[in-house]
């Protein structure tokens, strides 16, 4: 059997693991602190299609540097090695806090890991990610608006694709959007013929 799966990316304490339990049912561990998930962890769900809960990547204050890069090695080589058996990649990020990471970020002449992880995926799998853009309880709605409008601008830099249809302003701690964002799963995925092991109304 050669397993498909469906990752789910992003940066530590972006809300990953909290975003599969309430999409898939599955009993992954989240936390309050950064690094809850330190591992690629592999999840069966129907047939061949299995769930990967990625560990998050980039600055974490516990990690050292090197364990941090080593992470992202391990990262970016299982999504290279499985490019072909990925049957979706949803990167999760926090939306209530993107603008004022990316600016920090840019200040110091860096890209911000989400926008660079993005575009990476959309490369690497020849189809642009579903963006959970996670948190938006954290944040009043002209902030989380903002920081959308600049997380959309960045990530479709020279991509021609209507990128509002791939992210998802939602919430794992409220529920708010969490349906919409199932259901674009469920949909990729019955489009590629998978039989899906997601129950939407
Ligand atoms: N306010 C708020 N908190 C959230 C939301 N989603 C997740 N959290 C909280 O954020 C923290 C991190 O959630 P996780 O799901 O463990 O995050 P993760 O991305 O899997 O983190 P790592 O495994 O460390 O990479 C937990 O305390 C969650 O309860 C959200 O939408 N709003
Ligand atoms: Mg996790």
């Amino acid at each position: 059997m050669c397993k498909k799966y469906i990752v789910f990316t992003g940066r530590p304490n972006a809300g990953k693991s909290s975003i599969i339990r309430e999409v898939t049912g599955l009993d992954v561990a989240t936390g309050k602190r950064p690094g809850t998930t330190r591992r690629i962890s592999k999840y069966p769900l129907t047939g061949d299609l299995f769930l990967v809960d990625m560990p998050g990547f980039g600055r974490m204050t516990k990690a050292s540097k090197d364990s941090e890069d080593r992470m992202m090695d391990q990262i970016i080589k299982f999504l290279e090695f499985n490019a072909q058996n990925i049957a979706l990649a949803v990167h999760t990020l926090d939306i209530s806090t993107f603008l004022e990471v990316t600016w920090r970020l840019e200040k110091k002449g860096f890209v911000s890991v989400d926008v660079e992880m993005v575009q990476f995926l959309a490369n690497t799998l020849c189809e642009f990610p579903l963006v959970a853009a996670n948190k938006i309880d954290k944040a009043d709605k002209d902030e989380i608006e903002a920081n959308l409008k600049e997380l959309m601008c960045r990530i479709s830099n020279g991509h021609p694709l209507p990128v509002t249809s791939y992210v998802f302003p939602m919430s794992a701690k409220t529920g708010e959007g969490l349906a919409a964002l199932k259901s674009a799963i469920h949909e990729r995925l019955v489009a590629k013929g998978y039989r899906t092991p997601l129950k939407v109304r």
